[in-house]
């Protein structure tokens, strides 16, 4: 049987089957990429709902965890050596999670890196900028009077969905024939924005054809409409 007492987050969100992958996390899409990818892996793991929203993620025990304070959070029992590993960022949880089951990530050297890099291109790009027009369209910032904020997040996910767009052009996926990460990265990102947030026209998505019909191509995946889900309020 294995011990998890060494993670302090395992004493808040104990583990029914402690010798399964733990995944601590909030159906966001952050939270999400993670749940898609296990979805799509088929691994057994154990999903334990944490409330952004009660600041449960600010709780010392996750942060034991993440010092961060932010969802998505992992402990694999199965770590490297066999031994356990504790990981927080959902990009690293992807690639670790890519490299431990050599899935989701080619073995070609030169479409790897190109998957990295795309995979960057969501953290470092498409997330935060989609989440500052969430802020401003949706959440509290859309009572400030000044929409200069709003404009300048509105213009350059524009400007992202537009770099993905010729990105996608004459293939299904981001690297081309392949799914990857980098697409289990970006998916639900953009569908939260033309969804939860409300932003399809504000962002001109329907001009993105390309981008269009790779989610479209994305959501009729089961795993990922699955993944969506896990782990929700309800
Ligand atoms: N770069 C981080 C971002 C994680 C993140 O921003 N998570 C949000 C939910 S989507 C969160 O936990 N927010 C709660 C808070 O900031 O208190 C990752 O990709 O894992």
């Amino acid at each position: 049987m294995t011990d998890l007492s060494s993670f302090p987050i395992a004493s808040r969100w104990p583990a029914k089957h402690p010798d399964r992958l733990q995944l601590y996390s909030l159906n966001t899409p952050n939270g999400v990429k993670v749940s898609i990818m296990l979805e799509e892996l088929g691994l057994p793991y154990e999903a334990h709902l944490v409330d952004i929203g009660k600041n449960e993620s600010k709780a010392p025990e996750f942060e034991s965890l993440n010092p961060n304070g932010k969802i998505p959070a992992i402990v694999d029992p199965d770590g490297p050596g066999g031994q356990p590993i504790g990981l927080f960022e959902s990009g690293a949880i992807l690639l670790y999670l890519a490299e431990k089951t050599g899935r989701f990530l080619p073995k070609d050297e030169a479409k790897r890196w190109e998957t990295i890099q795309w995979l960057f291109f969501q953290m470092a790009g498409i997330g935060p900028m989609f989440g500052q027009v969430g802020f401003f369209h949706k959440f509290a910032g859309r009572e400030y009077e000044d929409k200069r904020p709003l404009q300048r997040y509105v213009d350059e996910s524009k400007r992202l969905l537009g770099v993905l767009d010729r990105q996608l052009a004459g293939h299904d996926w981001i690297v081309g024939d392949e799914y990857t990460i980098a697409d289990i990265a970006t998916l639900g990102w953009v569908n939260n924005l033309i969804t939860f947030y409300g932003a399809r026209e504000l962002v001109g998505f329907d001009a993105f054809a390309n981008v269009a019909a790779w989610l479209e191509r994305g959501m009729s995946r089961p795993a990922v409409q699955r993944g969506l889900k896990i782990p929700s309020r309800d």
